[in-house]
């Protein structure tokens, strides 16, 4: 398996300054795991994609031309060259959203960590039908509108009945003909991860969320995994870092 870097928080408008550190901490958590839960040889090589710090659509550029399974964020911002470049390929390409946020504000141009899956559907690199978010729970009016008609399974719906949401997403998700999965940690209650940008509570325990890697790992159609808006800065006693170096493991 490889971990590519992605050491950036250019995207996030200033908001989550630091996640560009997420790499680099997280990685020298996730060399410490010797075996996972499951009794796995924790193994993995390591890459970087090209930051240029002065220029995020140069930055964007060259991750859409970074090649990898897995990328470690820096800020959201970061899935929307990465799925370009994933649905370029593939004919009916899906993305899997855990987030406590849907991210599809207004965009003014470049794609920011609030606005790129509004800007991915407009730009026409994934389809409305191909959307499937899990964990959300709290979005705006405007946000509101563009998600009707989108398969979301909100922060309640997971938590009523967490075997049966799951159930009806790996069904979901395994028509497509590849599968991208984007992790925000913002996904998980504020007690379990509090080094991140937006603090929402009400969150995923990070049981429940290994619960789900561990099923959607079975599926063949999994092809790309990003993990994103972990901040080092903002964590206390390195919590944050440590639990992302876990969901890493078992996803590996
Ligand atoms: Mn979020």
């Amino acid at each position: 398996m490889e971990i590519v870097k992605v050491c950036t928080s250019q995207g996030s408008l200033g908001k989550n300054s630091g996640c560009e550190e997420a790499p680099e901490a997280i990685l020298s958590e996730l060399k410490k795991i010797e075996v996972n839960e499951s009794g796995k040889k924790i193994e993995f090589k390591v890459s970087s994609a090209e930051i240029n710090e002065n220029n995020l659509d140069e930055t964007n550029l060259n991750i859409e031309n970074t090649k990898g399974d897995v990328f470690l964020g820096g800020d959201h911002s970061i899935t929307y060259p990465l799925f370009k470049s994933f649905a370029k390929e593939k004919k009916n390409a899906g993305l899997l959203i855990f987030d406590a946020h849907p991210d599809c504000a207004l965009y003014v141009k470049t794609a920011s960590h609030e606005d790129f899956v509004r800007k991915l559907v407009d730009d026409g690199f994934l389809k409305k039908e191909n959307l499937v978010y899990a964990g959300l729970r709290r979005f705006s009016k405007v946000e509101n509108d563009f998600l009707r008609g989108i398969k979301c399974f909100n922060m309640k719906d997971l938590f009523l009945n967490t075997e049966n949401a799951c159930d009806n997403i790996m069904e979901i998700c395994r028509h497509f003909d590849e599968l991208y999965l984007s992790i925000d940690i913002d996904v998980l209650d504020p007690g379990f991860a509090p080094g991140t940008g937006y603090l929402e509570p009400g969150g995923l325990s990070i049981r429940e969320l290994i619960y789900f890697i561990k099923r959607l790992k079975f599926l063949k159609n999994l092809k790309r995994i990003d993990l994103v808006e972990v901040n080092p800065k903002k964590d206390i006693n390195e919590m944050t870092v440590k639990l992302a170096a876990k969901i890493l493991s078992e996803l590996l």
